[in-house]
């Protein structure tokens, strides 16, 4: 696996999936696979789980771990072609990347999307220019655009605490007071679709996700219609992704103290089939859940975040396959 974007980059989910249950019992078993090789970790913005989980992983398989937070120590980078560097930064990516590259095996990529220009976050520039000029195998820590180290926990965490064969599971957006990328949403749409659930997205309208995301996914816009029955609610929020309103890309659309009966709580909860409660953290208490839906016994944000682990290990052990 040379790049970890998309669901699509695993081959065949089953396969993915036993493997992620198979480093679960046991995450040492491939621990001399990474001997001497060195994963590069490049943050252009903040990490607590990634950060974490995907050091682990890495020291999992015995690999060595270099962690660069661009922010805190490094030159400030450029990230656009052709522009007169004039301003506060030092250096372009065009240097940086190949530089970078030749200290490591691996590198992944932690590069939000700007919001401000939706052809450029969703042609993943940053994390394709990493592809181009790096010459080494890239992954996504959260691009631009996708999420797939969280899809892909997701995906482990509800196959683990499921109680029936085919789950019906809920995207639901939630109120937030400031502008969040859509990576997140957009991947675990992505993941949804290609595993066998019964897949319903719920939010305002204006929020519609990118197509090449939501695929045939059905949308539901009133959320307590939607809640009914699920097995697992998947809350997040995200700013206007563009599809319907492109003037709007990036936008928060209505004021968050009039969205806040979005916010779950046990109001909606009551009508699941005992639903979990999931989220990808970090998350702000009361404003996406309540205190108590969070913390109650159908909560799985700790076992999902510890995923984080396995999914992490799943992915660098296949790249590491593929050196
Ligand atoms: C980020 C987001 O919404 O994409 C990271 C989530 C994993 N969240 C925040 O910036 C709060
Ligand atoms: N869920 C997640 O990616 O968390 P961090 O932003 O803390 O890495």
């Amino acid at each position: 696996m040379k790049s970890f974007l998309n669901v699509s980059d695993l081959g065949d989910l089953n396969k993915a999936l036993e493997e992620a249950l198979e480093i679960k019992k046991d995450r040492y078993k491939y621990a001399e696979l990474g001997r001497h090789k060195t994963a590069l970790l490049v943050f252009f913005n903040n990490s607590l789980r990634t950060r974490l989980s995907t050091q682990k992983a890495a020291q999992n398989l015995g690999m060595n771990v270099i962690v660069l937070d661009v922010n805190a120590g490094a030159w400030k980078l450029e990230t656009e072609r052709g522009v007169v560097m004039d301003g506060d930064k030092s250096e372009h990516l065009l240097e940086a990347i190949p530089v970078m590259a030749s200290y490591c095996d691996v590198i992944g990529i932690r590069s939000f999307a700007g919001l401000k220009d939706r052809d450029y976050d969703y042609a993943e520039t940053v994390y394709e220019q990493f592809v181009k000029y790096s010459g080494k195998p890239v992954f996504a820590m959260e691009t631009a655009t996708v999420h797939p180290l969280q899809a892909f926990a997701d995906l482990i965490t509800i196959e683990e605490h499921k109680s029936c064969r085919r789950p019906k599971v809920v995207l639901t957006w939630a109120p937030h007071p400031k502008s969040l990328p859509q990576a997140v949403p957009n991947s675990f749409a992505q993941w949804m679709n290609a595993a066998d659930v019964d897949f319903v997205i719920t939010h305002p309208k204006g929020y519609e996700l990118d197509p090449k995301f939501a695929g045939e996914a059905r949308v539901e816009y009133d959320q307590m219609k939607a809640f009914e029955g699920a097995d697992f609610i998947y809350a997040k929020n995200w700013s206007c992704p563009g599809v319907t309103c492109p003037e709007k890309y990036g936008l928060i659309l209505e004021d968050y103290h009039d969205m806040l009966d979005w916010t779950v709580s046990q109001r909606q909860m009551a009508v699941t089939h005992g639903g979990k409660f999931m989220h990808c953290l970090p998350v702000r208490r009361n404003m996406i859940v309540t205190d108590d839906v969070i913390e109650g016994a159908d909560s799985l944000v700790i076992p999902e975040a510890a995923n984080r682990e396995i999914s992490a290990t799943v992915v660098l052990k296949r790249i590491l396959e593929s050196l």
